[in-house]
């Protein structure tokens, strides 16, 4: 059985950029609903249960799983570890990861081009999905989007940084102003400067 993990910050924390309520209904309600679903496939493959759920993502098409059960682990476990992880990269104090910093500056250029591409991609994105800078297989920085709920763990990638492009992340207070939204998020990403 998975608990819904708890925020690490107030509710009302990465306010006025994050407000309230979205934090309230996203976490208790979103990321709950895709812990039930994913507890639900564990109640009947309960042997699923003895490996980590990143590695359930990365082996997810050899798993003794029909199709059903399958889409209930890519959609419902990738909610579950996205999500997770989403809570933990934001908070109401900065808290820099300089080695990430540099390898960013390397990779890209520096912070503000990176800043610039990361933006730029999250808006292309049509529909619900995440934006990802993620580590690849060769241990290089990677940045792309996925729909739905995939995980970078379904490629054997690490999440870096995770932006979630879902309308329940941002739709009470931003409503169709999806790059209201991401310009504000920069300011309770924790691990870069503003
Ligand atoms: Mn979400």
């Amino acid at each position: 059985m998975i608990t819904l993990p708890p925020l690490a910050y107030a509710y009302n924390a990465l306010e006025p950029f994050i407000d309230e309520e979205t934090m309230h209904i996203h976490h208790d309600k979103h990321h709950q609903a895709y812990i039930d679903k994913l507890n639900e496939l564990f109640a009947t493959n309960p042997l699923l249960m003895e490996t980590p759920l990143e590695t359930l993502l990365h082996t997810i098409d050899t798993l003794p799983l029909d199709d059903i059960g399958r889409a209930v682990l890519r959609n419902h476990g990738g909610g579950h570890v996205n999500h997770t992880f989403f809570w933990t990269i934001m908070g109401p104090e900065k808290k820099l990861d300089q080695p990430l910093i540099s390898r960013i500056n390397k990779t890209f250029g520096s912070l503000d081009l990176f800043r610039k591409q990361f933006t730029e991609k999250s808006l292309a994105h049509f529909g619900s999905g995440w934006m990802w800078l993620v580590e690849n297989e060769a241990h290089e920085l990677e940045m792309y989007s996925t729909k739905n709920q995939d995980s970078p763990y379904l490629f054997g990638h690490v999440p870096k940084i995770g932006l979630d492009l879902w309308e329940h992340a941002y739709y009470l207070h931003y409503q169709n102003r999806r790059a209201d939204y991401i310009r504000a998020w920069w300011n309770v990403l924790t691990l870069l400067p503003m």
